[in-house]
């Protein structure tokens, strides 16, 4: 699981990266401070199966902390784009080819609307957040319909030629950028091309092709991000304006703030909590105290800093993930060594049971014989749906 996070300069995208991930990328109040992209691994909360078993869990891929189990996701910091950047405006937008992979987009934007369309700050409230939201899209779009576009009429042609299948030729164009087949499909239908001959599609066909790919395939988000700076009014307002698209407030300075003070033992706070703790009050500077204070001043405010949640609501909402747990001793729930829930896994709603087995391992897949619910003690077919949270074991042929 990849989300990309985008947006203009200067938004807090690389602050909210390093919130997320507690790695140290550059960040600073001006434009283009991120120049290449930045990879990070983040993590989404889920319930851990092990407290109703009342046996404490050995997690392998994802910690356990206080039976909240956080399931990692990679997170991708990407460059500020600005209006025009697939015509090279700022730094273009060549960098985008780092989300091939991306699942989907979380666009931060500035909720205070302190930072013009360049990413220029900008005296506070003069500038629309919500503007931006519209030309990123075209900007996503100029830049699926590129990478659909590179040396298309050779290729179009020869599919033609060989009498290819155009389902075919359009995952061949954008193999990389994780569109499933289905994707495909339901774009070719909702937008009219003449599928017998790709070779005469217009510029215009290829780009709503594109747009088609991209509501369907990367799923968007929106941070409203500095919102410590602004007011709930403004941020339901912004809101209303963007759903379908969710737009949530966030604070990615105040969430890299208590993070990293819980690194560093002077607060017991965790990710997406409402409070937080001072273990020794003794131990902190008047600075510190200050600092401190305004932070739950806007935790009193907002409920949460919103970036734990934003991303969680990305995964689960938006990307519809679900978390399983793949045991080989369905009583017990441990692995063949003894290990109590050691995998957490992210899978889309409505997984088949034999799926899993593939994720799992690709000889599991192949000699999927059924799964056993390690809750119910049911034995489910290869065809049966998971559900969210289940702990399930896979019987295979040996
Ligand atoms: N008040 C406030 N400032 C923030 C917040 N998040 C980030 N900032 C500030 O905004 C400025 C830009 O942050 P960056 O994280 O560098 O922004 P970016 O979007 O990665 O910028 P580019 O890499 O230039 O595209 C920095 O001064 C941050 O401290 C926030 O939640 N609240
Ligand atoms: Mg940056």
């Amino acid at each position: 699981m990849e989300v990309g996070v985008v947006g203009k300069p200067n938004v807090g995208k690389s602050t909210f990266f390093n919130a997320l991930t507690l790695l140290d990328v550059p960040m600073a109040p001006y434009p283009f401070t991120t120049t290449v992209p930045n990879r990070g691994i983040a993590a989404i909360r889920a319930p851990c199966p092990h407290v109703e078993k009342q046996t404490p869990c050995t997690p392998g891929n994802a910690k356990c902390v206080d039976g909240v189990r956080w399931i990692p996701v990679n997170l991708v910091d990407v460059p500020g784009l600005v209006p025009g950047a697939h015509e090279g405006k700022g730094l273009g937008h060549q960098f985008l080819d780092d989300l091939r992979a991306a699942d989907g987009f979380l666009q931060v934007v500035d909720l205070s609307g302190a930072t013009n369309a360049e990413g220029q700050p900008v005296p506070a409230g003069s500038h629309d957040p919500g503007e931006e939201v519209a030309w990123l899209e075209e900007e996503l779009v100029a830049w699926v319909a590129e990478i659909l576009s590179r040396d298309f009429a050779r290729h179009a042609r020869s599919t033609e030629l060989d009498g290819k299948k155009v389902e075919d030729f359009l995952a061949q164009r954008l193999t990389g950028l994780s569109i499933s087949a289905s994707a495909i499909s339901t774009a070719l239908r909702a937008v009219p091309v003449d599928r017998q001959h790709p070779a005469r599609w217009t510029t215009a066909e290829r780009v709503a092709l594109a747009r088609e790919l991209l509501r369907l395939a990367k799923p968007r988000l929106v941070s409203a991000n500095k919102c410590d700076r602004a007011t709930p009014a403004t941020a339901q307002a912004l809101a209303e304006r963007l759903a379908p698209v969710p737009c949530v407030p966030t604070s990615a300075e105040a969430e890299l703030t208590l993070r990293r003070a819980a690194r560093a033992g002077l607060v017991g706070y965790a990710p997406g909590d409402a409070t937080f703790t001072v273990p020794d009050p003794t131990r902190l500077t008047a600075g510190q105290r200050k600092a401190l204070d305004d932070l739950r001043t806007i935790l009193g405010r907002w409920g949460s800093t919103g970036v734990q949640g934003a991303l969680e609501r990305m995964v689960y909402e938006r990307l519809h993930q679900i978390v399983v747990y793949p045991v080989e001793d369905e009583t017990h729930w441990t692995d063949g060594r003894g290990r109590v829930l050691p995998d957490a896994l992210l899978v889309p709603a409505g997984t088949p049971a034999s799926e899993v087995a593939f994720r799992v391992h690709t000889d599991l897949g192949q000699n999927f014989i059924r799964a056993i619910d390690g809750r119910t003690h049911r034995a489910l077919a290869a065809d049966h749906l998971v559900e969210p949270n289940a702990v399930l074991r896979i019987v295979a042929r040996k």
